[in-house]
């Protein structure tokens, strides 16, 4: 149905579908009349005024008519169109199955039918145009012909699509299990200011709305001229704009991407006055080509991400992104998720590169719109517990606290020389908090992605008492508590280390390990979220951190809970009291 709704939309419009309906006249055990409330399958067509073409399932002939014809109409108008082909399913949904248990009237009727090539058979014999021997002759023939493709099988190995030597997967690998890489994702400070600059820069008779002339754009130049530091927007700016000169086409896709959800994006800009698109990122050279596509979708999660599911496979030099308006529009793509995302790969060996955007944090507000659910897509992956390097890891959930360390994951997905699926647990008040802000030096050639960002405030690791380890925007939380009380002389400075996990799969054991062995008079590990204790990484860090590094650690975050948050202000604040107590006592 939602194929039917993005038809006609530009980002979404493949020139016309055509959409073949095998209609058996049944769902499992459900007669039509209780599966639909209208009288056609095909019904959904009307929405977009689709032509539909009902044909006999028992008329080969007239089949063939009805697809040539459907064809042609697509092939002409670049529109979708229907065949519905009424048919009957002759047994049950399988082997086992008996449909006369619950259709006894329409059995009884498709029991008494002649099968569709026997009918056929006999028509064209009647007609003279064939005889018994010859149809006889081509059945074995066929058989034959199956048969020995069925033998194939036997000894039948799939050829992985990127190590296909004719498609544009051919240079991409599988990943290297015996070492950990790290991509140098740096870029030079010059082309950065100058993707910066460019990524503002309208027309001068482009008039762009005043408040985004000063806030915005004004405000980004200036940052760059006197090297201020860098917000989140301006950040992933930087990687887009890297990542278009280095040839990468990149498609960013969701509801409201072009402003972004918070307003911070402003990757496309409307025009005052002719209410006209600009795309600052597609002119910053004069004969750029690759281009950004920035595309608003329709109110959906699962046929968009499912259509960008698709677009990733297709091509792995194109960089896409699905952002979720927050992360739990997540949930209306969750089919998408478990069938295609995080299990493609195992499923039919294609590689996917693409980016799920999915804003997360607790502020306080609803159950809904405070979680993206980050224990499902952990739950979804294979980082096996015995494995350091976390081999054989399909998709990769990173959760990163500054802008720098977003950018280097973005141009990591590409950088490097195979693709997985990246979820990225975004923020909402980090896109403006100063301490979330990187400086230019982060940027720069030889930086890198970091797993894990280790205490660099702690000046005698030694003295170290309890490790506090989190991940996400709450270690800011921790941190200012932290400070608090060093203040008031309740801990001593060197008394507690927070150590912030970016990447949460695979499992950074190995720098985990590093950094933990910094810290050796530790009495206490704490694992602080602000997610319940039935969500966030909990369940996904615990053992491997037992396993892995022989570490137990504590648990302090909210109780178990079935909604995600509270949803009122006193109780969050309440909690968070709590939260912090459990995490410093
Ligand atoms: C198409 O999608 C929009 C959401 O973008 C929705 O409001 C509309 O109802 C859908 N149209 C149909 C006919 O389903
Ligand atoms: C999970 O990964 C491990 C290590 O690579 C592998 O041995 C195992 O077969 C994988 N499990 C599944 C279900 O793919
Ligand atoms: C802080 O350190 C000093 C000196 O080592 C010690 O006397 C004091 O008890 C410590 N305070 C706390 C709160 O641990
Ligand atoms: C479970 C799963 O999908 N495993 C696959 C992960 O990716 C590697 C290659 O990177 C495959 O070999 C695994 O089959």
């Amino acid at each position: 149905m939602e194929c039917f709704n993005m038809t006609k939309l530009p980002g979404f419009d493949v020139g016309g579908i055509v959409h073949l309906i095998i209609n058996n006249q049944l769902g499992f055990t459900t007669p039509s009349e209780l599966g639909r409330s209208s009288p056609y399958a095909s019904d959904i067509g009307k929405m977009i005024g689709c032509p539909v073409i009902r044909v006999n399932g028992d008329e080969p002939e007239q089949l063939l008519k009805a697809a040539e014809i459907a064809a042609k109409y697509r092939h002409e108008y670049k529109k979708d169109i229907i065949i519905d082909m009424l048919c009957y399913r002759k047994w049950g949904h399988n082997e086992l199955d008996d449909p006369t248990f619950t259709q006894p009237l329409m059995y009884r009727d498709i029991h008494g039918r002649q099968s569709v090539p026997d009918k056929y058979t006999d028509k064209l014999i009647e007609a003279g145009i064939v005889d018994k021997n010859t149809v006889d002759q081509w059945i074995e023939n066929s058989m034959a012909h199956w048969n020995s493709l069925l033998k194939k099988c036997d000894n039948y190995v799939p050829e992985p699509i990127y190590l296909a030597p004719d498609s544009p997967w051919g240079k991409m690998s599988l990943p290297n299990v015996n070492h950990v890489t790290t991509w140098d994702t740096g870029c030079h400070g010059d082309e950065l200011r100058y993707i910066g600059a460019k990524s503002v820069e309208v027309h001068e008779d482009f008039a762009m709305h005043e408040h985004l002339t000063k806030s915005h754009a004004e405000a980004r130049v200036e940052k760059l001229q006197t090297d201020s530091l860098v917000d989140w927007a301006l950040a992933e700016a930087f990687a887009f704009g890297s990542l278009l000169n280095q040839g990468y086409d990149i498609r960013l896709c969701g509801e409201d991407v072009g402003r972004g959800t918070f307003s911070h994006r402003h990757a496309v800009f409307t025009c005052q006055q002719s209410g006209n698109y600009h795309i600052p990122l597609n002119h910053m050279l004069e004969d750029q080509k690759a281009q950004i596509e920035v595309v608003c979708s329709l109110l959906s999660e699962e046929a968009v991400t499912g259509f960008e599911y698709g677009m990733s496979i297709e091509n792995p030099d194109r960089l896409v992104i699905w952002e979720a308006q927050f992360g739990d529009f997540f949930t209306g793509a969750q089919i998408i998720f478990d069938t295609f995302i995080t299990s493609g790969e195992a499923k039919w060996m294609y590689q996917s590169g693409l980016v799920v955007l999915l804003p997360h944090g607790y502020d306080g507000a609803g159950p809904e719109h405070s979680s993206c659910r980050i224990e499902r897509f952990l739950q979804g992956t294979n980082s096996s517990e015995d494995s350091i390097d976390g081999d054989g890891v399909n998709i990769s959930v990173c959760h990163p606290t500054t802008s720098a360390q977003y950018f280097h994951l973005l141009r990591r997905q590409m950088v490097r020389n195979f693709r997985k699926p990246l979820i990225v647990v975004s923020p909402k008040i980090l896109l403006r908090l100063p301490a979330a802000m990187s400086h230019m030096k982060d940027f720069q050639p030889g930086t890198h992605f970091l797993p894990v960002i280790g205490d660099s405030s702690v000046k005698e690791p030694q003295r170290v008492k309890k490790v506090v380890l989190c991940s996400g925007k709450h270690c800011y939380a921790l941190e200012k508590e932290r400070s608090k009380l060093i203040k008031t002389e309740v801990i001593n400075q060197s008394d507690v280390a927070i150590v912030k996990l970016e990447e949460l799969c695979p499992f950074p054991a190995a720098e985990l390990q590093r950094e933990l062995s910094k810290y050796q008079s530790a009495e206490a590990y704490v694992w602080s979220q602000e997610e319940p204790r039935n969500m966030g990484p909990w369940t996904f860090v615990s053992p491997r951190f037992e396993n892995l590094l022989g570490v137990k650690l504590k648990f302090a975050g909210r109780r178990e809970s079935a909604a995600p948050a509270v949803g009122i202000g006193g109780l969050h604040r309440q909690e968070v009291e709590k939260l912090m107590k459990e995490t410093f006592a």
